[in-house]
């Protein structure tokens, strides 16, 4: 039996859904256990770029089970809209499941997130406004609508009531929205409950049966470590837990189901939206690395913030997440950038250092990167396919990671093509 767990050990994007595309060869089940349509998951095969926001990045074999646990948030349009994609491509649904107690975002929710941020103003968050937050919240005060509320149109209509309701004074400047209506909007939910019913199912029942028969799940973590509600750079965070613990009450099966836990992190650091950032680089080289690694949201298209690789936040990453491998993508966009820093401890106001993550959000506010150089590399690495191939320095820097964090490099992505990996076990 086993459960493997993949998350973002940064602030998401790292490369998750190539590595679950891989690692679903060789499992028999793929259940996302949090986040909703803010993630973009993306899957280079054959030249072609898939990009999932809410099936998970196991459905490309067919047949195989893949399920969204209870600890998503659902958008049912977006849902409908990426399934029919998936048919007109031919993909293969039939493994499909949805968790019957997973919420549904609601189009009062996506004018909520877009209110806030607004409110905000320079303070905002930078949300992908897809209505997460929002939703989480009625989750969490026990006003939100499921999965299987979709089934009743009675039951339907009062959860909607009894949802709006507290939130009528901040939902008034949308009062003319269509979408608001409370028949159409029942009637647009009744539509989408009619066409997944057919994939609703007790997921965690599932989960159970193929871990006690002795067979692989592979739990799939959206955004990453930084971005945990409880953990993260609050409140410059998303609104649910992508830390491996997660994997457990998204889905409902015990910690004692997980054996393997694979922290997922890029060769240098990402981040979208706002909030701290110790070793962002705003200057040319930032822009270099950016346009090298194609980095813009998969989502919402927005140029993410790129910097150097921070150790300290890696290293807190692996403790939170308990990581018994790491995987390191993107080694293939440093090359030719020269001598390479490595964040081994932060700086903060007046002298101060740290060398552990700073747990106060003023302390991380102020902090910037204290680095080690290392020398760069300028060899083209995107062909190799075996560790001894690489260049020295890539291959002391991957040391120099991997010894810092006190976790294996079990993969190293040189491409994002599913063949451009290095294997190192
Ligand atoms: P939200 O929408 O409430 O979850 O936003 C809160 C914060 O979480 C960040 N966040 C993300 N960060 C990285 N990648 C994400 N997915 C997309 C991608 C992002 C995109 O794969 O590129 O396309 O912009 C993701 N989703 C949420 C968000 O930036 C806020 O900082
Ligand atoms: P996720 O949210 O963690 O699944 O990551 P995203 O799909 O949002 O962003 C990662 C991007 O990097 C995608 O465009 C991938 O195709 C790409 N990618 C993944 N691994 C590698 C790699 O090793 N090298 C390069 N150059 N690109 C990669
Ligand atoms: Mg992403």
């Amino acid at each position: 039996m086993a459960g493997i767990v993949i998350v973002g050990a940064q602030w998401g994007d790292e490369g998750k859904g190539k590595v679950i595309d891989l690692l679903a060869e060789n499992a028999d089940m793929v259940i996302r256990f949090q986040g909703g349509n803010n993630a973009g998951h993306t899957i280079v095969r054959d030249d072609v770029h898939w990009k999932f926001h809410l099936i998970p990045s196991g459905i490309l074999y067919p047949g195989k089970l893949c399920a969204i646990g209870n600890g998503v948030v659902i958008d049912p349009k977006v849902l409908t809209d990426e399934l029919d994609g998936l048919r007109a491509k031919g993909v293969d649904l039939s493994g499909l499941r949805i968790s019957a107690n997973a919420h549904l975002i609601m189009p009062y929710h996506m004018y909520l997130d877009h209110a806030g941020e607004t409110k905000l103003g320079k303070l905002q968050i930078g949300t992908t406004r897809r209505g997460i937050g929002p939703c989480y919240a009625d989750k969490a005060a026990r006003l939100g609508i499921r999965v299987q509320d979709l089934l009743d149109e009675k039951i339907l209509k009062k959860k909607i009531v009894a949802a709006m309701e507290p939130k009528r004074l901040q939902l008034r400047p949308y009062a003319k929205s269509p979408d608001l209506d409370l028949q159409s909007m029942t009637e647009d939910y009744l539509t989408y409950g009619h066409r997944i019913a057919q994939f609703v199912a007790d997921t965690a029942k599932l989960t159970w049966d193929v871990l006690d028969t002795g067979k692989n799940v592979l739990f799939e973590g959206a955004q990453g470590t930084l971005l945990d509600i409880d953990h993260g750079t609050y409140p410059f965070v998303t609104s649910s837990n992508p830390v491996s613990a997660s994997a457990c009450t998204g889905t409902g099966v015990g910690p004692k189901d997980i054996d393997e836990i694979w922290g997922i992190a890029k060769a240098y650091a990402t981040r979208v939206g706002s909030g701290p950032f110790p070793t962002e680089l705003d200057d040319e080289l930032g822009v270099t690395l950016r346009e090298a690694g194609g980095e813009y949201g998969t989502t919402t298209g927005r140029a993410r913030r790129v910097g150097w690789i921070d150790l300290v936040a890696l290293r807190y990453a692996s403790r939170i997440n308990s990581l018994t491998h790491l995987a390191i993508t993107k080694l293939d966009v440093l090359t030719g950038l020269g001598a390479l820093n490595v964040c081994t401890r932060y700086r903060g106001a007046e002298e101060a250092t740290f060398d552990n993550y700073p747990y106060h959000q003023t302390v991380m506010h102020h902090a910037s990167g204290d680095y080690e150089q290392l020398p760069g590399w300028d060899e083209d690495i995107s062909g190799v396919r075996s560790e001894e191939e690489l260049p020295q320095n890539a291959r002391d820097y991957l040391k120099f990671i991997a010894d810092f964090v006190g976790v294996p490099i079990a993969l190293i992505g040189v491409g994002p093509g599913r063949d451009q990996i290095i294997w190192t076990e």
